[in-house]
């Protein structure tokens, strides 16, 4: 079996002491950071499946979470690296009644490497709690609003909504997660959307240039 196999093998069950070394051990066989991270990611996808069909509960798809932030830590220096260029104060958060933060960490990584000082509201950030961050912050050139679950994309409606009506200016609005569609995005007047936290850096970026 291959490091990364290895490395999905403990993820999926959930391994959090164990994912660490494996990845760094996969990162000194010479496997490149994005082939590691992608196969991360894919395990997840296999976690989903697994609770979606009933094989897995709530509590195994949270050991499998913390074994993927655990595997990101050991990955997440050779993600960010050192930046020279400020595109400004992103303000990122999960929207309200949404606990789920792997994506959006990545994404923040990733813009954090794009140029942004990150300012990361966590998870469950109500649309007062993304004003009151835009309002207390200098220099505030994007907000990144994540959501997961069908259930919260009301509230990820509501807070780009309120964001919009409240007269501050200076920023765009970036939205994303699984569930979230570009046609979703424009529809509750967001500017930007982007599928992945790779293209949510590049997308990120020509927002706040243009
Ligand atoms: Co939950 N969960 N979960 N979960 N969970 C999903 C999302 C689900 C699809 C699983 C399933 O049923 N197959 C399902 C949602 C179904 C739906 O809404 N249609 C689900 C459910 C139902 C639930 C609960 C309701 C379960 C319950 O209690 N009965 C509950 C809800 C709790 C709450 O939030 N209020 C729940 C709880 C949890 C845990 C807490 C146990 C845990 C989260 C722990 C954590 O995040 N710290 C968890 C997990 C781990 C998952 C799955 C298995 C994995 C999510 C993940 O981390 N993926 C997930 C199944 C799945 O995704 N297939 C599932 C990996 C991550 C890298 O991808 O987050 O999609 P993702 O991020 C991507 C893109 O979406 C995008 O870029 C990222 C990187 O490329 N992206 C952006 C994300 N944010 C972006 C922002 C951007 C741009 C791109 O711009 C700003």
């Amino acid at each position: 079996m291959s490091k990364i196999e290895e490395v999905k093998v403990k993820l999926e069950a959930g391994k959090a002491k164990l994912v660490p070394g494996l990845v760094q051990e996969a990162l000194d066989e010479g496997n490149e950071v994005k082939n590691i991270l992608q196969a991360m990611v894919d395990s997840m996808g296999v976690v989903g499946d697994k609770f979606s069909s009933g094989e897995i509960f709530v509590p195994e798809m949270l050991m499998a979470a913390k074994a993927m932030s655990k595997g990101v830590d050991v990955l997440k220096p050779l993600l960010v690296g050192d930046t020279i260029s400020s595109l400004g104060t992103c303000i990122m958060g999960t929207v309200e009644g949404d606990l789920h933060d792997i994506g959006k960490n990545l994404v923040a990584m990733m813009f954090e490497s794009a140029g942004f000082e990150m300012v990361d509201l966590g998870v469950d950030v109500s649309a007062a709690k993304f004003i009151e961050a835009i309002k207390e912050n200098k220099n505030v050139t994007l907000v990144a609003l994540s959501g997961l679950l069908t259930t919260t994309m009301p509230a990820m409606k509501e807070s780009v909504q309120t964001i919009k009506a409240s007269g501050l200016t200076g920023f765009k609005v970036i939205v994303g997660g699984a569930p979230v569609t570009a046609e979703f995005a424009a529809a509750i007047g967001a500017d930007g959307f982007a599928p992945d936290a790779g293209s949510a850096a590049v997308k990120a970026a020509e927002l706040v240039k243009a």
